[in-house]
């Protein structure tokens, strides 16, 4: 072949790679054009270089760079292209996945726990009715957990299998200590120190080895409520769990007393509230919330105050209870399972 002929083939492969590169509009296009020009078996290069061989030997040098030149022009140029190529992808990709216009995903806030949340509800009712909130500590001595509250030795509740007492150590000293079973003992701490009237709630953490199932837990809430004053009835304690309830639970909610025993109030009861069951048409159960009553004389006198002068009543409820049926959760270990899916809700 004459170095003409051969120059010009030259001049047509690099023009036709040129065009075909310029005009890929996709990678897939891109790879068929370099499969067709550079490939390496038959692409249209090699067929080219094939040629060279067939120029005369004195023309082979010169033929020889021109072809090098052409090669490296086509490579750039399939180079080239090739970047375009990939910048046009990333910008479709954007172009299809984000749109400026659509509103922002929202992060999901975390928020109380539903527990939080109910004792923070309780605290603000009863502080309209006049109730300033009282702490007391969660590791008890008998006196406060028992004695002060009318619990003699002998009461089964005493039992230590009914009970979480601490380190031998307290036992061996001779003043046993265990995490309290109830919140009651804060109305003793509280009116050790303060003299009559007493208007106070206790919110927090009780501890009882019971076995958990749908409304028990060896961990739970209680809320305490304890008013000593002159001529504090019976009918006062009823108003002011009515009001509780109607406020935390719904103006339809109904409560009931039951007679029961607890050795710090005399008379006792057992505090129930209504459940209008809509699942099973419109059933109404009674749920036990807590108990309650006329505070004891003898837990009076134990603090100091005069029972000739002062009355008063005490009650104490279950906060998980309580929440539960605030929003028609049938099982309050739900509360401690710790899964976001059922916390997200409240
Ligand atoms: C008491 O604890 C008394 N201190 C209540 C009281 C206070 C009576 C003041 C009189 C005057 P009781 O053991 O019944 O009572 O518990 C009160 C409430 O706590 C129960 O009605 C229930 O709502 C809740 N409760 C009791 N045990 C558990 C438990 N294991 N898990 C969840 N809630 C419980």
């Amino acid at each position: 072949m004459a170095l003409a002929e051969f120059l010009a083939e030259l001049e047509r492969f690099q023009a036709a790679a040129a065009e075909a590169f310029g005009a890929a509009a996709d990678a897939l296009a891109l790879e068929a054009a370099r499969i067709e020009f550079l490939g390496a078996k038959s692409g249209r290069l090699r067929a080219v270089q094939k040629q060279l061989g067939s120029v005369p030997g004195s023309d082979k040098p010169a033929a020889g760079k021109r072809f090098n030149d052409a090669k490296t022009v086509v490579e750039s140029a399939f180079a080239a292209a090739g970047q375009r190529v990939a910048a046009g992808a990333a910008q479709g990709a954007l172009a299809t996945t984000f749109d400026p216009t659509l509103p922002g995903v929202r992060p999901r806030l975390g928020h109380l726990h539903p527990l939080t949340q109910t004792i923070e509800e309780l605290k603000d009712i009863m502080g309209r009715l006049g109730f300033t909130v009282a702490a007391g500590p969660e590791i008890e001595d008998e006196r406060h957990n028992f004695e002060a509250l009318n619990i003699p030795p002998s009461h089964p509740a005493r039992d230590p299998l009914e009970n979480f007492y601490l380190a031998a150590a307290g036992v061996a000293a001779g003043a046993p200590l265990l995490l309290r079973s109830q919140t009651s003992t804060v109305q003793i701490r509280v009116m050790e120190k303060t003299p009559p009237p007493v208007r106070i709630i206790s919110l927090g953490r009780v501890y009882r080895p019971d076995t958990a199932d749908a409304t028990h837990y060896p961990m739970f809430h209680q809320i305490e409520g304890l008013l000593v004053d002159r001529h504090v009835t019976m009918a006062d304690l009823k108003s002011v769990l009515r009001l509780f309830a109607s406020s935390f639970l719904g103006s339809d909610v109904h409560i009931r007393f039951r007679p029961s025993f607890f050795p710090f109030t005399e008379p006792s009861v057992e505090v129930d509230m209504s459940w209008h069951d809509t699942k099973q048409s419109g059933t109404t159960r009674w749920i036990e919330m807590g108990g309650a009553g006329m505070v004891d004389p003898r837990v009076l006198e134990a603090v100091g105050y005069d029972p000739e002068e002062v009355t008063g009543f005490a009650f104490g409820l279950g906060v998980e209870r309580v929440c539960a049926r605030r929003h028609g959760v049938t099982d309050i270990r739900e509360f401690y399972r710790n899964d976001v899916r059922f916390l997200h809700q409240f």
